[in-house]
C-alpha cells in the first residue's frame, strides 16, 4: 500500500503550520509532501507527487483556525472562494474549480469507522462535512479526482502536537 501524506506551508500571517509539524514528525513508511498555499500551484505540485509516485491513498492535512478537534472531511466542494486570498495573493470569488464536475466529491474511505477509532483511543476527533472554501478544499478536491482513497485531516492551529500525530498515525495503521 502506497501512501502519499501533505501538509501545507504557513499561511494567513501564520509563521507555523500545525501539519507541517506533523508531517515532519510522521515515521512511518510513507511519502511525504509539503504544498505551498496556493489555488493554482497546489493542486500542480500535487499532481506532478502523484504521477511520481501513484499513491493508493493520499491523506492531505492542514490547519484550521479554529475548532478543539481533529476533523475528518467527508466532502470536498467543487468552489474557490476566500476574502484575503492565498500566499499568491489570488482572491477567487465563488469561482468553480472544475465546471465539467460534480458540486461536491466525497471520500471512497471509510470515514466514519476511521474517526470512530480514533475516539475510540480517545482522540478528540470528528467527521467534518466541509474542508471550506479555501486552498485545503482545493487539494482536497484534486485529491479525490485522481486517487477516491484520499482523506483530508484539519488539524486546529492550537491542538496538542502529540494527540495530531497519534490522529496521523492511527488512520495510517488503519488504511
Ligand atoms: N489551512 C488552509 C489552507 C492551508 C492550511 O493549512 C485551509 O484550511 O484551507
Amino acid at each position: 500500500m502506497r501512501i502519499l501524506v501533505t501538509a501545507f506551508e504557513p499561511y494567513g500571517g501564520n509563521d507555523t503550520n500545525i501539519s507541517q509539524k506533523v508531517l515532519d514528525a510522521i515515521q512511518a513508511d510513507v511519502a511525504k509532501l509539503l504544498l505551498p498555499v496556493s489555488f493554482r500551484r497546489a493542486p500542480e505540485v500535487l499532481n506532478e507527487a502523484i504521477e511520481q509516485f501513484q499513491p493508493d491513498v493520499i491523506i492531505s492535512m492542514g490547519q484550521a483556525a479554529e475548532g478543539d478537534k481533529i476533523r475528518l472531511e467527508r466532502l470536498a466542494i467543487n468552489m474557490m472562494d476566500s476574502a484575503k486570498g492565498d500566499n499568491d495573493g489570488y482572491i477567487p470569488n465563488e469561482e468553480l474549480i472544475c465546471p465539467e464536475a460534480p458540486l461536491a466529491l466525497k471520500t471512497a474511505l471509510p470515514v466514519k469507522p476511521l474517526c470512530a477509532d480514533c475516539i475510540n483511543a480517545g482522540l478528540p476527533t470528528m467527521v467534518s462535512n466541509s474542508a471550506g472554501l479555501y486552498v485545503c478544499n482545493r487539494i482536497y478536491f484534486e485529491a479525490l479526482r485522481r486517487t477516491p482513497n484520499s482523506l483530508f485531516v484539519h488539524i486546529p492551529k492550537n491542538m496538542d502536537l502529540e494527540i495530531a500525530k497519534q490522529v496521523i498515525n492511527s488512520l495510517i495503521r488503519k488504511l
